[in-house]
């Protein structure tokens, strides 16, 4: 039996539909498989995607089991249920181990640097020429993890790849006119339950830049109204980590940051760094800045 699984801690949308929709494929090429972890679900794999008939699959150990790892390739993240002997194959894009599974498995190891595992996957559909038999829930998880892992195709890592993948995939279910706000509004829904909760999940202590304060939080949302309302939760939660802070908004449905601050040098320091227009307590900025992206700017500047 091939399992299909994916990281040990948590996994998210992308590594989710990765691993049924790879396993899917296996079994439709007749090689027995199942999509398998026992790792946390991440906020990204949505109620409405787990309601699906679809999931990943129940497992019992056996002694001719192999392993194929998506979505992750340092294997000290591996799923807990991995025998690292038993690797037949990794399909990740995550740079830094590709030289390692190159070497051990050939072209069973799968590693390019694009926006989305799911959209080597769906090539590999392509290449056996199954592509057809994409059911629409498997279309749903496909382009969802695409959605979430290039932001709505506005993250830097986007690779025109992870766009072709996504247009065909629309093709396959009935409702694709706004997919990308209603399964962002989805999510959305989970931050606006528990905001407070949110922030503390997502929120790096320790960034060490003169120009950014060393409390980092970051969020994404469809449309940052509700939340830039709650001002004072906001202010409440991340002053508890420390006197200077930032928190980065992405607001995917204008494809822009806005940056609030726990004052208002912080916040100049940020308009210095990535321009834009300073409003009240937050600066909005012209394009969506990830956190990883915004520490490198002040690295370089
Ligand atoms: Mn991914």
């Amino acid at each position: 039996m091939k399992i299909v699984t994916s990281g040990s801690r948590y996994i998210d949308i992308d590594a989710y539909a990765g691993c049924i929709s790879y396993s899917y494929l296996l079994n439709l090429k007749g090689i027995q498989s199942k999509a398998v972890s026992t790792a946390k679900l991440n906020e990204s794999i949505t109620k409405k995607l787990l309601e699906l008939d679809i999931k990943l699959n129940k497992y019992k150990p056996t002694e001719d089991d192999e392993f194929i790892i998506i979505d992750v390739s340092d294997k000290n993240f591996f799923d807990n249920i991995v025998k690292e002997n038993k690797i037949t194959e990794v399909i990740d894009h995550h740079t830094g181990f590709e030289d390692y599974w190159k070497q051990r498995l050939g072209n069973n190891s799968k590693i390019e640097f694009i926006g989305s595992v799911v959209t080597i996957i769906f090539e590999l559909y392509e290449k056996e020429n199954l592509q057809d038999k994409i059911t629409k829930d498997i279309a749903y998880l496909m382009m969802s993890a695409i959605l979430d892992n290039t932001l709505n195709f506005k993250a830097k890592v986007t690779n025109n790849r992870d766009i072709i993948a996504y247009q065909k995939l629309e093709k396959i279910i009935e409702d694709s006119e706004n997919y990308a706000s209603k399964y962002f509004l989805q999510c959305q829904e989970i931050i606006e339950r528990d905001l407070k909760k949110a922030l503390e999940n997502d929120t790096k202590i320790g960034i060490v830049s003169k120009k950014l304060p060393n409390v980092f939080s970051q969020l994404a949302v469809w449309n940052k109204n509700n939340i830039l309302d709650k001002k004072k939760l906001i202010f409440d939660t991340l002053n508890n980590f420390g006197n200077n802070w930032i928190l980065n908004l992405i607001c995917l449905e204008e494809g822009k940051s806005y940056i609030i601050a726990s004052n208002d040098l912080v916040l100049q320091d940020i308009k210095n760094l990535l321009n834009g227009n300073i409003n009240q307590y937050y600066l909005e900025c012209e394009d969506v800045w990830l956190r990883k992206e915004i520490i490198k700017q002040s690295e370089t500047n």
